[in-house]
């Protein structure tokens, strides 16, 4: 069947759970995804052989020097981000990076400056947004349906670090930074949160705690979400990243919230909600039933909005795919924030107002997520410095 975008090449760095998602996602909008890049070459092979990955570059360099490639996508571990993104931007290609954006708030403002000076589109992967019910509820919360935002509420929770044997790179600082829960999946709750309410974090007072320790790992590296191997060598490890957080948030216009984020919450498998309740009525949403939007009312019955693309507003119709009852998941969402991205890419340059993250929002989430370590450390409200 031919592509839908067949002009357009990109290649992907990264095979694991994320790097694979991201594949399979550009081959649903029809874009010619060229090749990966793996932390090796061998290893590279192998997921390619397993997961139908396209061509293996032997380097990151190799691909980047591909002059066929137009679009770089970024799904390797954290401490690796902010220079790939510089090198590819050096080269010209257009990125679409991972959260964290970069380590460090430094960085990430670097970022942002040299990715707009370049022209070139830049988008992070803040893709949980992209569930049509929290499009919905943005559209709903910006034609005023609820009231002004006022309290926000809700948390990010797993259950894959539960065990002192769990292990992966997120609980390396060196790979994945100080922070772990916070920056893994807090960021997209917070990103989340700014996005349905319209309103930047000001202020944030947060309670960081590390549940597990000591953990034990194998010597070589063990996936995202699966279980170590039996391995007679086990290095044991003292921890000091957050297992889980607990948030308290001022927003911008005087809007209060409440986050709470664990990676050891056991049954959570990857199970994010939020409400936001206005000063007429509340929004409340749960990806482990996605598609549908809860609607409290005080005065009248509550409702309960399913997905429907004839029943939603034109912002979240716009990233469904499927019909009504056919549940809209967790793949579809990076389809459809990839979908966004790629009609810029085909008119040769962002737009004025992009639909999709861009690098100011990953810089907006590293300087948040940096106040809330902060402010963990000093115990008290910190505000955030943009
Ligand atoms: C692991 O916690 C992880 O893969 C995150 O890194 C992703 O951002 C999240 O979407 C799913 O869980």
């Amino acid at each position: 069947m031919a592509l839908r975008f067949p002009e357009i090449n990109v290649g992907v760095v990264g095979v694991g759970f994320i790097g694979v998602a991201h594949v399979e996602a550009l081959r649903r909008i029809g874009v010619n995804v060229m090749g990966v890049v793996g932390s090796s070459p061998e290893r590279a092979r192998i997921k390619a052989e397993a997961a139908n990955l396209p061509h293996v570059y032997e380097s990151y360099e190799a691909m980047l020097a591909d002059p066929a490639i137009h679009v770089v996508h970024i799904a390797s571990p954290n401490h690796a981000h902010a220079e790939q993104v510089r090198m590819a931007l050096d080269a010209g290609k257009h990125v679409i990076c991972e959260k964290p954006l970069a380590l460090s708030s430094a960085d990430t403002s670097d970022l942002v400056a040299r990715a707009s000076a370049s022209g070139l589109i830049h988008a992070v992967c803040f893709n949980i947004r992209f569930y049509p019910s929290a499009h919905q509820a943005a559209a709903m919360v910006r034609s005023g349906d609820i009231g002004a935002p006022r309290f926000v509420t809700g948390s990010y929770l797993q259950d894959w670090l539960l065990l002192p044997t769990d292990w992966n790179w997120r609980l390396e600082p060196e790979s994945a930074g100080g922070l772990r829960s916070v920056a893994d999946i807090g960021s997209h709750w917070l990103d989340l949160a700014r996005f349905i309410t319209g309103k930047r974090v000001t202020e944030v007072m947060a309670d960081l705690h590390t549940f597990v320790p000591i953990r034990t790992h194998p010597s070589g590296p063990v996936e995202t979400f699966a279980a170590a191997s039996g391995d007679a060598e086990l290095i044991e490890e003292p921890m000091t990243s957050d297992d889980g957080a607990g948030i308290l948030l001022r927003f911008e216009d005087g809007a209060r919230g409440q986050a709470a984020i664990s990676q050891v919450s056991a049954g959570r498998k990857n199970s994010v909600s939020i409400e936001v309740d206005g000063a007429a009525s509340a929004l409340s949403w749960r990806s482990e039933d996605p598609d549908k939007l809860w609607i409290g009312h005080r005065g009248a019955p509550n409702q309960v909005l399913t997905r429907d693309p004839s029943l939603l507003a034109p912002e979240a119709a716009r990233v469904t795919a499927y019909p009504a009852g056919h549940v809209e998941g967790y793949p579809d969402t990076f389809r459809a924030l990839f979908n966004e991205v790629y009609k810029d890419v085909a008119s040769g340059g962002p737009s004025a107002d992009p639909t999709y993250p861009t690098f100011t929002d990953g810089h907006d989430a590293v300087c948040v997520t940096e106040a809330v370590a902060r402010s963990a450390q000093e115990e008290r409200w910190i505000t955030v410095e943009r």
